[in-house]
């Protein structure tokens, strides 16, 4: 599917202010990155991955949603035009910085969908916020939707295995597949949740090896 000849030099300029929605919300992550350095016990966030969707894709989410080809409705029905995923260390972080984002005042959440604590049936896990972000011009402002998809290093890893697999059997995958896919997305949620444990525990032991150190200290 592709754009017809007016409306695709119309969507490219529409793109170029999704990529300023895009900066927007990465500076914002770049804030967030400098404040859990310095003054948190530790980041969260392992990386931040943002892409504008192509024309192409565009055209072919608005034809398999019956919507004639147009930048205009791409505007109008799209929200996943301008995307960035937030890979976090551990699967509790997800909510955290989900809540971090929600806070922010000059933010609007358009729609939240959590396929972390209710997984696809494909094993799919990740939380998704549709946001809705403000961008100054020269001659206006305007507020762009960019999708955020929250996730752990093991359900991006996992993500994009199934969405190569799936892309190679166009949509039909083979049940033994798909089954397979299933047991590992639950394999790797009991994992995320194995390596947090370890993760409190020798914090745990950590803060109590300074307690005792403080005693110490302090029975001088
Ligand atoms: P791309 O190229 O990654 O952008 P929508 O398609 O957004 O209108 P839906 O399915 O209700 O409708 O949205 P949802 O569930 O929020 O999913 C949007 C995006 O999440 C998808 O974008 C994928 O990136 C990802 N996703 C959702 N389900 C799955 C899944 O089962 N497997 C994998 N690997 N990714 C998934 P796009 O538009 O499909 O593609």
């Amino acid at each position: 599917m592709l754009f017809p000849p007016g409306e695709f030099a119309k969507i490219k300029e529409h793109l170029i202010i999704y990529t300023c929605a895009l900066k927007n919300i990465s500076m914002r992550f770049d804030i967030l990155l400098e404040d859990f350095s310095n003054f948190h016990i530790y980041n969260p966030i392992e990386h931040i991955k943002t892409r504008v969707k192509s024309p192409e894709s565009i055209a072919e989410k608005l034809h398999r949603q019956n919507f004639p080809i147009t930048a205009e409705n791409a505007r109008k029905y799209l929200t996943d035009i301008a995307g960035m995923r937030c890979i976090c260390s551990y699967a509790k972080d997800i909510a955290y910085i989900a809540d971090v984002l929600r806070q922010q005042p000059d933010i609007t959440v358009l729609s939240e969908k959590d396929y972390v604590t209710k997984p696809k049936p494909s094993g799919y896990r990740s939380y998704h916020l549709i946001l809705e972000v403000p961008i100054y011009l020269t001659d206006r402002a305007e507020c762009l939707p960019v999708e955020v998809q929250i996730r752990t290093q093991a359900m991006d890893f996992w993500a994009s295995l199934e969405h190569k697999v799936k892309y190679k059997y166009k949509n039909k995958m083979p049940e033994h597949i798909s089954s397979e896919l299933v047991e590992c997305a639950e394999k790797i949620a009991d994992l995320d949740n194995r390596m947090y444990l370890i993760q409190e525990i020798v914090d745990m032991a950590y803060l109590h090896k300074d307690a005792t150190v403080d005693r110490i200290f302090n029975s001088r």
